[in-house]
């Protein structure tokens, strides 16, 4: 069997760019397992040629799911499904679709999830007033079972009626009320994790870990969501694509 019969084929009647028709047969190959991790894609001028397209066409769709995440290049040796959890950096997507793009399986753990009051500290990140009612929401997020990351959320309550509005997904839930943010902030800091986050990791203490704040704002430039995530050191990396001023 060809690597492109594997996958699929393009489809005759799509009428979208080639190079998007392509992405879409792979990141599909991909979600359904056709394609697993660290499998090798064929060299660009085969696969341009089992395609019956050309060689820039599968560099262009190459070079998006690079760009993603879903693939990676290795010098002198081609380019592969990516193994670790590649994330882009730039895109403002959420842990259920990262995982599920990945052919991965997520589901989560609910450590607490509560109403409360907004602390000091949170009111000027999400700019709410004090006393402004928010939700908690603390999750380990696991893919196909394995311990991924810790996320500690806390989201101004005006976005959806109650804590519990949310089954798995945030985002899911943010976007059935209209408030899912469009725009964030991120910061990024290596941690090494506490003896009670590497319990709930399944890690050792003092392994290292990635930090990371997402503030999320609506179109009209409110804070929704302030989240930390702690994703584990081993199991991610974080990939941006940055262009010249
Ligand atoms: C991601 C976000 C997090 C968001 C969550 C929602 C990063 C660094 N963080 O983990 O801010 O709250 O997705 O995921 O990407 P969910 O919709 O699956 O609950």
């Amino acid at each position: 069997m060809t690597f492109s019969e594997r996958i699929g084929r393009l489809d005759a009647q799509d009428h979208a760019p080639l190079y998007r028709q392509l992405q879409k047969v792979l990141r599909d190959a991909i979600a359904n397992r056709v394609l697993g991790p660290d499998d090798a894609l064929p060299a660009e001028r085969d696969f341009a040629e089992e395609l019956g397209v050309s060689r820039i066409t599968v560099r262009k769709a190459l070079d998006g799911l690079v760009g993603e995440g879903l693939l990676v290049r290795r010098q002198g040796a081609g380019t592969f499904v990516a193994a670790r959890v590649e994330k882009n950096f730039s895109k403002l997507s959420s842990f259920t679709e990262d995982m599920i793009a990945r052919g991965r399986v997520p589901h989560s753990a609910w450590l607490s999830r509560t109403e409360g009051q907004v602390t000091p500290e949170e009111s000027l990140t999400l700019g709410l007033s004090p006393g402004a009612p928010v939700y908690r929401f603390n999750r380990i997020r696991y893919a196909d079972g394995a311990p991924m990351a810790l996320e500690y959320s806390t989201l101004a309550a005006f976005c959806m009626p109650s804590p519990d509005f949310v089954e798995t997904s945030l985002y899911e839930a943010l976007e059935k009320t209209g408030h899912r943010p469009v725009r964030a902030l991120q910061r990024l800091r290596a941690v090494l994790f506490t003896d009670e986050q590497a319990d709930l990791l399944g890690v050792a203490p003092r392994d290292p870990g990635l930090l990371i704040e997402r503030r999320g704002f609506l179109k009209d430039g409110r804070a929704v969501e302030v989240t930390q995530s702690y994703y584990r050191g081993d199991a991610y990396d974080f990939v941006a694509e940055l262009n010249a001023l």
